[in-house]
Order: C-alpha cells, then sequence, then structure tokens
C-alpha cells in the first residue's frame, strides 16, 4: 500500500532533520499550499467561474492583468495574512512591499510570489501557475523593502503549484525537491515524488524561438548548433517545447531534464532580461540546484546575484548541468 505521506508529515519530518526548518516555516508552507488550493479551485472554474479575461489594468510590469492574476494575488495575501507567520510579502502583481497589519499576528519570514505565472495562457486553457520563494526577515528593524533584497542562497524555502491535469505542489527547503499532487477527494497534497534529480545531459531545449534575431552571438550559436542536429557539432538530434509558462516549462525539466533558456535579447536592450529574479528566476533556481542542475544569468550563478530592485530582471538558462554548462561557456568566450 503506498505511504501516505501528506505535506504536514513531509515538512514536520524535515523539521526534525533541519534546525532551519522552524514550526512557523513548516506553518507558512501550509498556508500557502492551502492558498494554492483555492487558487486550483477558481482557475479550475474557468470560464464557469467567470474570472476568465483581462481584468482591464495593468500591474507594476505594465502587463495587462487577467481577473485570475489578481484574484489569486488577493487569495495569497489573505490567507498569509491571517496565517500569522509573515512579516511582510512582495507580488509581481503589486509595486511594493505589504506589510502585514498590525491587527494580524506579525512572523519572521518574508514571502514572495509570482501568484499567477504564464497567466496569458489561461484563457486557452493551457498549464500556469504560483510561483513563490520564502526569506528570513533580517533581526531588529521594523519590516522594510531593503529586506527582501537578499541573494537567492538566503531562501529558506522555495516552491511552485502548477494548475494543469494535475495541481502539484513542488517545493525545497534545502533539503531534497518533493513533489505533492492535490488529493481533491480530500483537499489534501499528498508526496508522489521526492529527492528529484535533473539529469546531467539533454537533447531537449525551452525557448522562445521567435526571438531569435534579437539574441547575443553566443545564445545564436548555442541554438544554432542544437538546430544543426545529429548533422552539426554536437552530434545528436535535439527536440524543443516552450509552454510559455515558466512554472510549466521548468516542471517538465524537473521531471525528464532539459535546459530553459531566456537571455537578454535586443527588443529591450537596457533590461537584462524578461524575468524576474526575485519571485521566478530565484525559486527555480533553488528547485533545479536541489535537483543537481544549474541556474545562472550566462556570467553568473543566479542565486549569487545582490538584489537592487524588488522587481529587477535577469536572463535565465537551468536545467541539466552540462547543457547549461555548455550556453555559459560560449557566453564567456571573449
Ligand atoms: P514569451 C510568462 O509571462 C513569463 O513570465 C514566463 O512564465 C514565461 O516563460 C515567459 O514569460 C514567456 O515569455 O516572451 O515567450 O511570451
Amino acid at each position: 500500500m503506498y505511504k501516505k505521506t501528506y505535506l504536514t508529515r513531509y515538512l514536520v519530518e524535515k523539521q526534525r532533520l533541519n534546525e532551519h526548518i522552524s514550526p512557523e516555516l513548516r506553518l507558512l508552507l501550509e498556508v500557502v499550499a492551502r492558498a494554492c488550493k483555492r487558487i486550483s479551485q477558481a482557475v479550475n472554474k474557468g470560464a464557469l467561474g467567470e474570472v476568465m479575461g483581462s481584468a482591464d489594468s495593468e500591474n507594476v510590469q505594465g502587463e495587462m492583468q487577467k481577473k485570475l492574476d489578481i484574484i489569486a494575488n488577493e487569495v495569497l495575501i489573505e490567507a498569509n495574512e491571517w496565517g500569522g507567520h509573515l512579516a511582510a510579502m512582495a507580488s509581481e502583481e503589486m509595486e511594493g512591499i505589504h506589510v502585514v497589519p498590525n491587527r494580524y499576528p506579525q512572523g519572521e519570514y518574508l514571502l514572495m510570489f509570482d501568484p499567477l505565472d504564464g497567466s496569458s495562457n489561461i484563457d486557452v486553457n493551457v498549464s500556469i501557475g504560483t510561483i513563490f520563494s520564502v526569506l528570513k526577515k533580517p533581526e531588529g528593524t521594523l519590516v522594510s523593502e531593503q529586506d527582501f533584497l537578499q541573494a537567492g542562497t538566503k531562501q529558506v524555502a522555495a516552491g511552485y503549484c502548477v494548475y494543469g491535469p494535475q495541481t502539484t505542489l513542488v517545493l525545497t527547503v534545502g533539503d531534497g525537491v518533493a513533489v505533492f499532487t492535490l488529493d481533491r477527494e480530500h483537499g489534501s497534497f499528498l508526496l508522489t515524488q521526492e529527492d528529484l534529480r535533473i539529469p546531467d545531459d539533454t537533447n531537449e531545449f525551452a525557448v522562445n524561438m521567435s526571438n531569435q534575431r534579437h539574441w547575443t552571438p553566443p545564445m545564436q550559436r548555442y541554438i544554432d548548433e542544437c538546430m544543426q542536429g545529429i548533422d552539426g557539432p554536437r552530434g545528436k538530434d535535439f527536440n524543443m517545447r516552450w509552454v510559455g509558462s515558466m512554472v510549466v516549462d521548468v516542471h517538465r525539466i524537473l521531471t525528464r531534464g532539459g535546459v530553459f533558456l531566456y537571455p537578454w535579447d535586443r527588443r529591450e536592450p537596457n533590461k537584462p532580461g524578461k524575468l524576474r529574479l526575485m519571485y521566478e528566476a530565484n525559486p527555480m533556481s533553488w528547485l533545479v540546484e536541489q535537483a543537481g542542475g544549474v541556474a545562472t544569468d550566462g556570467k553568473c550563478r543566479i542565486m549569487d546575484i545582490q538584489p537592487s530592485q524588488l522587481h529587477q530582471r535577469v536572463s535565465v538558462f537551468m536545467g541539466s548541468k552540462n547543457e547549461v554548462d555548455r550556453v555559459a561557456s560560449y557566453h564567456a568566450e571573449p
């Protein structure tokens, strides 16, 4: 009989083995998981829940917001205000930080999230997800935006929830990567995989090929060699997958290997990349590294980047070690 390990039991066992995992952190992650379950229910209603389409508003990134972007953001804020384990939150959908109001119990953690990654896929019924990252609030001071500007190596928990054919919660607290599948009958997340490993080699890359003419020469070279297949310098054929939801493309890579690429391109030369460091690249980088993969911005390890802005962007190359090392080596050449 399959050993039924629910999220709480998994976290209690990790708590016993790792002193940095406090009961408060465990409870915080359980609050986030419950919020993801509620978001999953809203997403699954689709048109029946009157949650499809745009909200006729823009987020801080200047992107059109979908109704579900706003709903997901509100679900996460409300759940975590009551949760009592946070000092403050930051979200892709909000310009500044959201300090937990004094009428709620205050905690020592900082939560950052992209409430609904890939929201352009909502209206066409393609998988999307929530990405989250947890930091500890520095001692003493009243919480401020500056407290969030910590390198990815300072994360104490990171994860995502994919709203697809299954609702799948994937997380790490620094001791491997675990996968939980939502058992809708009982409304609980059941451990279905742990200690995920990304193969060092792969023949599958994830990139938006329509941007090819805008890339730098090293990026052009890497993809061109993959496209030459077995007749080219790589000596093997490659396959391409691009969902358009980072959370889904990275979930595939964590599950079967691959390399995810979103490099700088000439369309917005003053921005280092499209994806956001604090609540997309950093949490995904920790998960990838915990599964034996590599995550770089083309020059350095993503998790070593010292943030200067809450919504700063970054180039992203992550996944199977030997492929990411190769594309990074092309960028390192003079
Ligand atoms: P493009 C979704 O908007 C997102 O931030 C990531 O989830 C995804 O990987 C990327 O943008 C897709 O970007 O340019 O292919 O639409």
